[in-house]
């Protein structure tokens, strides 16, 4: 199995404000290898992390700390009604329930999250406050909720009808399959968005978000690795931190996150570690994730990134202090 590359024309430069809401973005041709260059500031899956790291950026430039940037960032797809998995929008669970899972993290040993939480569109805000309010690193379900009212965030509905319409077609079948990248496929009945964001200030600071409404159609009570410190996110001061998306269990089942900032830690790259949690996931699983995608991305103390993953057609957005920002193809084990 040799390392993908796909040479991809038609992706995001992104250096304002206005461009936080921009789905997509004029064209700059990313390579899967950026090692060399100015050090990352910001990091985030798929590309439509172009649009998250350009609302990060705007944050950290007027003045936000790291924590305040990739909530900023996070909050992005969160509000898109057009993204199906993360916040307003999201696929509902099989019952037609969108619940959503979040984690917010810094490098002084602070983390927050919710899980399975109904009603409320910025997770990733609630997930904050259960950093900063409470002695709790998660909350979930209806005690996630009562929180969050309690905290004075606004309930809503937040199944649209186009999620609607997606579920009640999918429950025509019911079948669950996985359909790798289904990230980038805008208007797809399974198409998701998790979106993993990681930042580093210039003098070594680290932070990440993860956020997401899970498997599209997920049972009830169900909770993604997205979550989870250690699975969907992990920051280590010092080392680096790491973020996942695709195939929630997969990443659950081997701890991904902590196994990409352990390997970080014992001195491989974070192109390296992300690679080698990925190749664990496929020796390990073998047949079992032959269609499936899973996908890392890393950024170690220095501002240097990596990202891997099972099958060719993941994309990560990468911007650095100048604001510039690029999308690049990752690696994959699997060709196309
Ligand atoms: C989950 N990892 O809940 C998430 C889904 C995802 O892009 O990443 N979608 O399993």
């Amino acid at each position: 199995m040799g390392i993908s590359r796909r040479d991809t024309l038609g992706f995001a430069l992104v250096g304002s404000v206005a461009a936080a809401t921009a789905r997509a973005a004029p064209a700059v041709k990313g390579t899967s290898m950026q090692s060399a260059g100015d050090p990352a500031l910001v990091i985030s899956t798929w590309d439509f992390g172009a649009a998250a790291n350009a609302a990060a950026y705007s944050t950290w430039k007027a003045g936000g700390t790291l924590i305040d940037a990739v909530e900023a960032g996070a909050r992005v797809p969160e509000a898109d009604v057009t993204n199906h998995s993360v916040g307003l929008g999201g696929y509902p669970d099989r019952d037609g329930h969108v619940t959503l899972d979040a984690i917010i993290m810094d490098d002084r040993g602070h983390a927050g999250a919710v899980a399975a939480l109904e009603g409320y569109v910025h997770a990733i805000s609630v997930a904050r406050r259960v950093m900063e309010r409470t002695p709790h690193t998660m909350l979930v379900g209806e005690g996630a909720a009562q929180f969050a009212r309690e905290q004075g965030f606004t309930a809503q509905n937040l199944l649209t009808p186009e999620a609607e319409a997606g579920w009640r077609e999918w429950l025509k079948k019911a079948e669950y399959k996985p359909v790798a990248n289904i990230e980038n496929q805008r208007g797809s009945a399974l198409d998701h968005d998790t979106i993993g964001i990681l930042a580093r200030s210039p003098d070594g600071r680290l932070a990440g978000a993860c956020t997401t409404s899970g498997m599209a159609f997920k049972l009830r009570g169900r909770v993604g690795d997205s979550p989870q410190a250690g699975c969907g996110l992990l920051v280590e001061p010092g080392v680096g931190a790491a973020s996942a998306t695709g195939v929630g269990e997969e990443v659950t089942r081997i701890a991904g996150a902590a196994r990409v900032v352990g390997s970080m830690r014992m001195g491989l790259s974070a192109m390296a570690a992300c690679r080698e949690a990925i190749e664990h996931i496929v020796k390990l699983r073998g047949d079992a994730v032959k269609d499936a995608q899973v996908a890392f991305i890393a950024i170690d103390k220095d501002g240097r990134v990596g990202a891997f993953a099972i099958q060719p057609g993941f994309t990560y957005a990468v911007t650095d202090a100048t604001g510039r920002t690029v999308v690049h193809p990752a690696g994959s084990l699997r060709t196309a």
